[in-house]
């Protein structure tokens, strides 16, 4: 019999009068330190999720109390930008009211974990004060528009950071509710409101943007529903060509879930991009699966219809028509570390954080040191799709005060660490995700000394070789364009995938499932042997895997879904 009932998260956003739903009621219930479940689901919307600690959650349930709750609140920074001034407020929030400093993420923003619920209003007040927003940080919109590094280097780049910023702001939605619950703005009480852009049923599932300026792919540009490839020709931005259907979330044993690149679909000038994105958005809005949560994806709503048909609908939709893509090369995924010079003669420091956490714990002191450095800075910071930090715009007479405390706060690692360190991510997971099947973040740090241990007896530890490490197959940090990826099953297990490419171009396959460490480092240790010993000149890691056949040449991974109804 054919499912045409709409998922119980579509009744919620039809009922919820734009996002309101029961928000306010819950945060003011003194009962409990949650909210409910449905209200959880919009509050998404807002940038925050619900979540409680799992390190104690079985002792508490013996102990009969409920889950420890908090809160994960996630800022939106377009292009991962953040002044000095900035930063402080957020160093400010994370020591007040978070619980694990600050995050940043493969989004290139901030998340604060820990908060309470009585803390979330005058958080989400503290932010807004900073001039930033949490809106739509979360939830079935159009979330964080992220951006290649450094539009500093050149005014092209700075031209597009404008973009990035521009799609940011034509994709929030219009709702006046944040302002309502979060800001004390004034009640809308009878007047129809409009969502011009997304309905009142918003998007059937979230949506991401994604620029990369050539030759750098560091925001994964064919991991984004729409990734947009800067075209600068002659040192002028003269477009951007066009990705769709990118996304990396798949679920363990269902084949009908899957990681897909990006297809190039064709190129736009910069005066029209906002209205091609418009149209993507829209037709996803109109035509992507609002039935099964797990196939709501762009990806999926292409691969139902066809490319063919989505672009088709697309250029009638938007009465543009897609010019040819133009030619462009990536040369390289991961982040520049140390000082670089701008073409005005600015410094930018590249600075790597593991995993995008800086908080003061175990005798660190890198929240302190950033802090610091917040304090005499002139120009801002610029966080990565990597998790790593950029310190921008610099004058050369400050750059030995900087590097002063990179040093006294212990920020200087990226000068001594190796190639695969340096091209590491590994998303949350334990103990906040309440998703996560096994450590990842906590895990990077034992897994790394062990791998570079290895490598180094094979004379390879300056090799850069990208190592994605996620605690479930929800692949936040993009692990199917790792050359090496674990994927957690269970504690202590993972899936090892291998064989993605060094610019992010091209899937990785799994080559062992649900294995633990000694298998994982003994199964590495062989492969980097014949790597050491066979590989081509310049040959990376990824790359011989496939030329060598350890790994069958991955293609793109498409299962057609069977749907009983596309509504
Ligand atoms: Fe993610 C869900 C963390 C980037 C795919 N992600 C989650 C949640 C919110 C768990 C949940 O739903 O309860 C995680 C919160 C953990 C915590 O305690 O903080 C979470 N995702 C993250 C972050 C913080 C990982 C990190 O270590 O930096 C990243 C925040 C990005 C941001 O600032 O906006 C993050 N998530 C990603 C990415 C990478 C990207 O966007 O470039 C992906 C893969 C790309 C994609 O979307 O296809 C990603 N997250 C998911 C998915 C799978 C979506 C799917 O299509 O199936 C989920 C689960 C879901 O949506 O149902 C998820
Ligand atoms: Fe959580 Fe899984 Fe995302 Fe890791 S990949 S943060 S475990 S949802």
């Amino acid at each position: 019999m054919s499912n045409t009932t709409l998922s119980h998260l579509e009744q919620i956003k039809v009922d919820s009068r734009h996002l309101r739903g029961t928000i306010e009621e819950g945060l003011n219930d003194p009962v409990t330190g949650a909210i409910s479940d449905d209200d959880n689901k919009l509050l998404k919307f807002h940038g925050s999720y619900q979540q409680d600690d799992r390190d104690i959650r079985e002792e508490r349930r013996k102990q009969k109390l409920e889950p420890a709750y908090s809160f994960m609140i996630r800022a939106r920074l377009p292009g991962g930008v953040v002044t000095p001034a900035q930063w402080l407020v957020f160093d400010d929030i994370a020591t007040t009211y978070a619980g694990r400093g600050l995050r940043i993420t493969t989004r290139q923003t901030f998340q604060w974990h820990g908060v309470i619920k009585r803390d979330l209003k005058p958080t989400m007040q503290a932010i807004n004060k900073a001039m930033a927003t949490t809106i739509a940080a979360c939830g079935d919109v159009n979330r964080q528009v992220v951006s290649s590094v450094n539009p500093l280097l050149s005014s092209q780049h700075r031209l597009v950071q404008e973009w990035t910023q521009k799609l940011s702001d034509h994709f929030i939605p219009r709702t006046r509710a944040y302002h309502e619950i979060w800001l004390d703005g004034e009640k809308i009480t009878d007047e129809p409101e409009e969502e011009p852009i997304y309905g009142d049923t918003y998007l059937p599932r979230k949506f991401k943007i994604g620029v990369a300026i050539p030759p750098t792919n560091d925001s994964d540009v064919f991991a984004q529903d729409l990734g947009l490839i800067a075209i600068i020709e002659n040192g002028e931005l003269r477009g951007f060509n066009v990705a769709i259907g990118g996304g990396m979330g798949a679920t363990h044993g269902d084949d009908t879930t899957y990681a897909r690149l990006g297809s190039l679909i064709g190129f736009v000038p910069p005066e029209q991009l906002i209205a091609v994105a418009e149209g993507v958005i829209t037709l996803q809005r109109d035509y992507g699966n609002r039935v099964e949560r797990q196939h709501a994806r762009l990806k999926y709503t292409i691969d139902h219809r066809g490319l063919d048909w989505f672009k088709e609908q697309l250029e009638a939709r938007t009465g543009i028509t897609l010019q040819a893509v133009r030619p462009y090369h990536f040369d390289q995924n991961g982040d520049r570390y140390g000082w670089e010079e701008g073409e005005d003669g600015k410094w930018h420091l590249g600075l790597y954080i593991e995993s995008g956490r800086l908080w003061d714990v175990d005798g660190g002191q890198l929240q302190t040191g950033i802090r610091e450095i917040a304090k005499i800075l002139r120009g801002e910071f610029r966080m990565t799709c990597n998790q790593n930090l950029v310190i921008a715009n610099v004058a050369a007479k400050d750059r030995g005060k900087i590097d002063k405390l990179v040093a006294q706060y212990g920020l200087d690692g990226y000068k001594q660490q190796s190639g695969i360190r340096r091209h590491s991510i590994a998303c949350v997971a334990l103990p906040t995700c309440g998703l996560a099947m096994a450590e990842s973040e906590r895990y990077l740090p034992q897994l790394l000394p062990k791998l570079e241990a290895l490598l180094d007896q094979h004379g390879l530890a300056n090799e850069p070789i990208l190592l994605r490490l996620s605690g479930c197959p929800n692949g936040c940090s993009r692990p199917y364009l790792g050359e090496i990826a674990l994927v957690g099953r269970a504690m202590g297990r993972y899936d090892l995938r291998l064989g993605a490419n060094y610019t992010g171009e091209r899937l990785n396959v799994p080559y062992r499932q649900n294995i633990a460490e000694p298998e994982i480092l003994s199964t590495l240790d062989t492969l980097f042997g014949d790597y050491a010993k066979h590989r081509q000149s310049g040959e990376k890691f990824g790359d011989f895997l496939v030329r060598t056949e350890v790994i069958p040449a991955p293609s793109q991974k498409l299962i057609p879904i069977v749907l009983d109804t596309v509504v």
